[in-house]
């Protein structure tokens, strides 16, 4: 005799074999073997609302497994999500709410897009940033608004994979008591065995990473899984991972802890033996017995039970504190407040200059205070990046040490702090910003050195894929950084960048246009943008004698032209390349050459111009075009066409001055100059 909770189980399993046998594709052997902890967690644990599934104080779940996506789908149509049957059939096909990957955006209860195993891991870490950042700044005695979990389920896979490390030392020291993870334990990976290649302590590595750690050696027992969550709630200091053997396949005769089971359908007579085996009718598909949907759809009544009471505390708060739900409500609501730029810096004219890290220092901390939602650091280059928020605090645990700790921001120290210390964490830092931004409430930022973008790179991608509001500061962006050789020197990364769907990149040429750029980075919200900045100070322009810099926003703009009759020559230059471009543009007119200056800070807005403007600054029929940029030529050819002529660097740097690579490698007005005479001689 089954139980109620086993014949759940078994729903959540058999849908999942099910869903992967009619797509002829997908993963049934994780969910088949999770199930139980899934189920536990989901109807004993989450607090959630399945016709609300945007509820602020919900729990969030991420399934870092994304693989086993038909376990979420399979939960999600079970307890009430918007997501019908007609829906878990068409699993896998063009169009449906259910692609392979669980996918933010397409799916109602989807809180993260994973797949890349390891990435789920640090975005609930980010989640659980963003909560204790709210609950310090928000919360008042007896009025806890902000007051969930975050839970999800990692793999092995997850856990081999170096971000979760990373993010795991992090949480760990964070002290982010109020994440839970239960931890897939089936030995099983792609390939083959996990004994072929992980064969470490992972519960002792998590032990160290200051992890409160929990073993279950029967994934089906369904009330130690229920005793260890209760456990790991209890433990509010630190993190918790609680290890579920559970076993790959889980019911199926043939194929129970085979890789074979991971990542392909079961086939039709394992399909039929497998259901035989667990006590389940081989017809109909897609079989869910009354007493389990009944059981599921609780979640609805509790859901909405849990939410109005919520609401409710919301309402009294609001009564205590109106001016704080005021903006807790604004910052939910992801608009900046009116009047959010008075004050940004306007810098003077100055040809000595100014360098756009710097410059972009001193705007995000006169924007920081009046937005109030921007939180973020760098992967340990504050002094570098200059990305600190002064006097906003830092992001520590409340005890833990304070502001005599070298490297601290000025201001307060606790959970209330804005400025997160990632430490040399690059590709951790890049998922948590995610998560954060995935949680709401916040703009995440994040800094490093360009080149070591390549790093968080996997993070960048899924931030654009689903288009969160997350702003990156790289600076040290050419050549020009110097010294410190073609290691640091990026060549390939605005190109590679650039090439990232969704992602704006924004090369400011100067003080004012890095201020233009940050407005636009703060009001963008269709997707992530990378502020890239100089390391050497570039002349701020003189905009009496040249356009304003708001053409930035436009992507690109004409700043100089001689005259009213069209150029012979087009410069298109971004960010420091601006400058010796506006002198061999001097020097160019000087000898009597009709040439345009084309600052183009970013593709991607420039993209989006209508047609008209952008014929404007590039005119189709003008072909004699020069692009200036200290970095790969890679795609330039798309503005400069067959005719033109590209002054970039398709090799590694090398260590001297920066002063000296810039001449060594072409970037002077002259061999600008010397370039524009030769295009204009050719034929
Ligand atoms: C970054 C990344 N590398 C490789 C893959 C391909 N892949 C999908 S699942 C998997 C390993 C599966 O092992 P595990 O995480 O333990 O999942 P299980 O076999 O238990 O379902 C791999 C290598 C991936 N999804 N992401």
């Amino acid at each position: 005799m089954k139980t109620i909770d086993e014949l759940c189980v078994n729903t959540i399993r058999m849908l999942a074999v099910d869903m992967v046998q009619e797509a002829n594709s997908g993963h049934p052997g994780m969910p088949m073997g999770a199930a139980p902890m899934a189920h536990v967690l989901w109807t004993r644990f989450l607090k959630h609302h399945p016709q609300n599934p945007l509820w602020p104080d919900r729990d969030r779940f991420v399934l870092s497994a994304g693989h086993g996506s038909a376990l979420l789908y399979s939960l999600l149509h079970l307890t009430g999500y918007d997501l019908p049957l007609e829906e878990i059939k068409r699993f896998r096909q063009w169009g449906s709410k259910t692609p392979g990957h669980p996918e933010h955006n397409e799916t109602p209860g989807v809180e993260s897009t994973t797949g890349p195993l390891g990435q789920g891991f640090p975005n609930g870490v980010g989640m659980a940033i963003a909560e204790r950042h709210l609950a310090a700044r928000f919360n008042r005695p007896g009025f806890e608004i902000v007051d969930h979990y975050t839970y999800g389920i990692v793999s092995d896979g997850d856990l081999m994979e170096g971000v979760a490390s990373e993010a795991a030392s992090l949480a760990g020291h964070l002290n982010l008591g109020k994440l839970i993870y239960l931890y897939d334990n089936n030995q099983i990976t792609l390939a083959g065995e996990a004994r072929l290649t992980f064969t470490e302590e992972v519960l002792k590595r998590f032990e160290a990473y200051g992890w409160h750690v929990q073993s279950i050696q029967d994934g089906n027992d369904m009330d130690a899984i229920s005793k260890a969550i209760a456990a790991a709630q209890k433990e509010t200091a630190q993190p918790s991972l609680i290890s579920v053997r559970t076993h790959i396949g889980y019911g199926s005769p043939q194929k129970q802890d085979t890789f074979e089971v991971h990542g392909a359908p079961l086939g039709p007579e394992e399909v039929a033996a497998t259901k035989k085996n667990l006590g389940w009718p081989v017809e109909p598909k897609f079989y869910i017995p009354d007493e389990a949907f009944r059981q599921f759809r609780k979640a609805l009544d509790q859901g909405a039970k849990v939410e109005k009471e919520w609401q409710s505390k919301r309402e009294s708060y609001g009564k205590a504190y109106p001016e704080l739900l005021k903006e807790w409500d604004r910052l939910m609501s992801s608009k900046p407040p009116g009047g959010w730029d008075k004050g940004i810096p306007i810098f003077s004219p100055d040809p000595k200059g100014v360098a756009t890290r710097s410059a972009g220092g001193q705007v995000m901390n006169a924007i920081g205070p009046r937005l109030s939602c921007l939180i973020g650091g760098s992967a340990d280059l504050n002094p570098s990046t200059n990305t600190a928020l002064k006097g906003l605090g830092n992001f520590q645990p409340p005890q833990s040490g304070g502001q005599e700790v070298q490297g601290a921001v000025p201001g307060p120290w606790g959970y209330g702090g804005a400025n997160i210390a990632f430490g040399v964490r690059e590709h951790a830092m890049g998922s948590i910003l995610n998560g954060v931004a995935l949680h709401g409430g916040l703009i995440p930022y994040g800094s490093t050195f360009l080149v070591f973008s390549d790093y968080m790179r996997p993070a960048i991608r899924l931030a654009s894929l689903m288009k969160l509001h997350v702003i990156y500061v790289f600076t040290h962006d050419s050549i020009a950084l110097g010294e410190d050789g073609p290691t640091h020197q990026p060549i390939e990364h605005l190109s590679s960048l650039r090439a990232i769907p969704g992602l704006t990149v924004i090369r400011p040429a100067d003080a004012n246009e890095t201020t233009e750029a940050w407005k636009v980075a703060v009001e963008h919200q269709r997707g992530p943008v990378a502020l890239i900045m100089t390391r050497q100070v570039v002349p701020v322009i003189d905009r009496s004698k040249y356009s304003p810099a708001s053409g930035v926003c436009k992507g690109a703009y004409i700043l100089a032209d001689s005259g009213e009759t069209k150029p012979e020559i087009i410069l298109i230059a971004t960010g420091s390349e601006v400058h010796p471009a506006l002198e061999a543009y001097e020097k160019a007119r000087a000898e009597g050459i009709k040439a345009r200056v084309v600052n183009m800070a970013s593709w991607e807005l420039f993209e989006q111009q209508p047609e008209n403007y952008r014929s404007e600054v590039l005119p189709p029929q003008n072909r004699k075009r020069i692009s200036i940029e200290a970095g790969s030529t890679h795609g330039w050819h798309k503005y400069i066409g067959l005719d033109g002529d590209a002054i970039g660097i398709d090799h590694f740097g090398a260590s001297a001055p920066g002063k000296v690579l810039l001449e060594k490698f072409g970037f002077t007005s002259e061999n600008i100059l010397n370039r524009i005479k030769a295009l204009l001689v050719r034929k």
